[in-house]
C-alpha cells in the first residue's frame, strides 16, 4: 500500500469555465461571445451543440457548491464571462452579470471554499471580434478595461486570480488550426494573437497591482514539452522546436526572456513587439498555473508546417485519444521549475475524458479515471518531495460539460451531468478525491 503525503497547506480544488457550464446564454443581460457565433457555423461543433444551457450552473450554483463542500474541496476555479460583465466588450458594466459572480463567490465563502476566478477562458465578446479580436492591438486596452471592472466589482471576494486560460489554445486552436473560435487558419493572425495575449496578461497584472488588492494573481498555461520520438539528433531538434513554438513563446515572455529565436524562425513571422512590450509581459506574477493532460512524441518531418510531427506511441489513451503519460507531468513541471524556481506552481487542470454512463446501481464506476488521477497525483507528491514548489491541484472538471468543438460528447467531470434532467451524480472519482483530500490518499 502506498500512502501519499501532501503538505498541510496544499490547496485542493476543482475547475470549470463559464461557457462550458453556466448556460443562461440569453439571460441576465449577457452579450454574445465568439463561441455563440462559432457554434452556429455548421460543422464547427459536434451536432451543432452550444453552451446556451450547458450545465445551467447560472441557476444551480448553490447546489453545485453544496456538493463541492460535501466532497471537501477547498477552492473552486471558475471563469468570468467577459460578455456577461461588459456585454459590449467595453463601456457600461452589466450589474446583473456582476451580481451573479458576487453571489457565486459569497456562496463559496459561506461553504468555506475559496474563489479562484479566471478572467478570460475564451468567451470573447463578439463585438470585439468584429474589430479583429486578439489579432489587433486595441484588444489589450479593451482587456485592461474589462479586468479593471472585475477587480473593482469582485476584488473583495476573489481569493486567487488567473488572467488568461491557455494562451496556446487562443492563439493556435483559434487562429492557426481553426478548431476553436474565431476559427481562423492563418499563421500571421496566430502570431499576432500570441503577442497580444501575452501583452494583455502583463497589462492585466499591472492594472491589478495598482488596485492594491492582495490576493495572488497568475496565469494558466497548457505547456507542452514533447519528447523526441527517437534519440536521433534530428528528432531531438524537432522536440526543441515543438517546445519553443508551443510553450516557450508563452512562458519566456512572462519570465523576461522574450521570444526564443528557434520559435521565431519556425513560425517564420515576426511578433508585433513594440518598444516596452517585453517589460510589460514580464510583470511579476505570484504563481504559474499549469494544465496537464498528456505528452506527445515528435519527430522531424520536413513536410510539416514547423518541420516536426507527432508520432504514434504505445500508451493507452483517453476518450480524447490523448495518450496517458504521467511521466510527462514530471518532465514538464521539472522544466518549469528549472526555468522559474522562485515562482510557485499550481496544477490548474488535470483530468480524464471517458464514456461514462449510469450503471445498474445508479452510480458511475470510473475506475480508469481514478487510475489516471492516482498516477498523476503520485507524480505531484514526488515532485514536491524533490523540491518543486507545487502549491495546489485543481481537478478538471467538477462537472461534465460543453467540451468546445466536441460538444457534450466528452465527459471530463468527476460529477456526472444527466443533460436531460440536469441531475448531478458524483462519480466514484469524486469520492476518490474526497478521500485524498481527507488525508486518506492510500492505494
Ligand atoms: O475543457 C478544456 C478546458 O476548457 C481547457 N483545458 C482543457 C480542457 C479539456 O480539453
Amino acid at each position: 500500500m502506498q500512502r501519499l503525503e501532501f503538505p498541510d497547506d496544499f490547496l485542493w480544488g476543482t475547475a470549470t469555465a463559464s461557457y462550458q457550464v453556466e448556460g443562461a446564454g440569453h439571460e441576465g443581460g449577457r452579450g454574445e461571445s465568439i463561441w455563440d457565433t462559432f457554434a452556429r457555423v455548421p460543422g464547427k461543433v459536434y451536432a451543432g451543440e452550444n453552451g446556451d444551457l450547458a450545465c445551467d450552473q447560472y441557476h444551480r450554483y448553490k447546489e453545485d457548491i453544496g456538493l463541492m463542500a460535501e466532497l471537501g474541496f477547498q477552492s473552486y476555479r471558475f471563469s468570468l464571462a467577459w460578455p456577461r460583465i461588459l456585454p459590449l466588450g467595453t463601456g457600461t458594466v452589466n450589474p446583473e452579470g456582476l451580481a451573479y459572480y458576487r453571489n457565486l463567490c459569497e456562496e463559496l465563502h459561506k461553504r468555506g471554499i475559496k474563489a479562484c476566478a479566471t478572467l478570460y477562458h475564451w468567451d470573447l465578446p463578439q463585438v470585439l471580434q468584429d474589430r479583429g479580436g486578439w489579432t489587433e492591438r486595441f484588444i489589450v486596452d479593451a482587456f485592461t478595461e474589462y479586468v479593471t471592472a472585475c477587480y473593482e466589482g469582485l476584488g473583495d471576494l476573489v481569493d486567487q486570480w488567473i488572467t488568461i486560460n491557455e494562451p496556446f489554445c487562443i492563439a493556435y486552436l483559434g487562429h492557426l488550426w481553426g478548431h476553436h473560435a474565431p476559427g481562423f487558419t492563418d499563421i500571421n493572425l496566430a502570431v499576432k494573437a500570441v503577442h497580444h495575449v501575452n501583452l494583455a496578461h502583463g497589462l492585466a497584472v499591472q492594472a491589478y497591482r495598482k488596485t492594491g488588492l492582495q490576493a495572488p494573481i497568475g496565469i494558466t498555461l497548457n505547456l507542452a514539452t514533447p519528447r523526441p520520438a527517437t534519440n536521433s539528433t534530428a528528432d531531438k531538434h524537432a522536440a526543441h522546436i515543438a517546445r519553443a513554438v508551443e510553450s516557450e513563446v508563452f512562458l519566456y515572455p512572462l519570465l523576461g526572456k522574450g521570444y526564443p529565436e528557434l520559435a521565431i524562425q519556425a513560425l517564420g513571422v515576426p511578433f508585433p513587439v513594440q518598444p516596452g512590450d517585453l517589460a510589460v509581459t514580464a510583470e511579476k506574477i505570484d504563481f504559474i498555473g499549469v494544465n496537464y493532460y498528456t505528452e506527445s512524441a515528435v519527430g522531424k518531418d520536413t513536410g510539416a508546417l514547423f518541420q516536426y510531427q507527432g508520432k504514434p506511441t504505445w500508451h493507452d489513451t483517453t476518450d480524447m485519444s490523448w495518450p496517458i503519460v504521467p511521466g510527462g507531468l514530471e518532465r514538464l513541471l521539472t522544466w518549469v521549475h528549472e526555468e522559474a524556481p522562485e515562482i510557485p506552481l499550481y496544477i490548474t487542470e488535470n483530468g480524464y475524458a471517458r464514456q461514462d454512463h449510469i450503471e445498474a446501481d445508479g452510480r458511475i464506476h470510473d475506475r480508469d479515471r481514478i487510475e489516471y488521477l492516482k498516477q498523476h497525483l503520485e507524480v505531484c507528491a514526488d515532485l514536491i518531495k524533490a523540491g518543486v514548489n507545487l502549491k495546489g491541484y485543481y481537478a478538471w472538471s467538477f462537472l461534465d460539460n460543453f467540451e468546445w468543438a466536441f460538444g457534450y460528447t466528452k465527459r471530463f467531470g468527476i460529477v456526472y451531468v444527466d443533460y436531460a434532467t440536469q441531475k448531478r451524480i458524483p462519480k466514484d472519482s469524486a469520492y476518490f478525491f474526497r478521500d485524498v483530500m481527507a488525508g486518506y490518499a492510500e492505494w
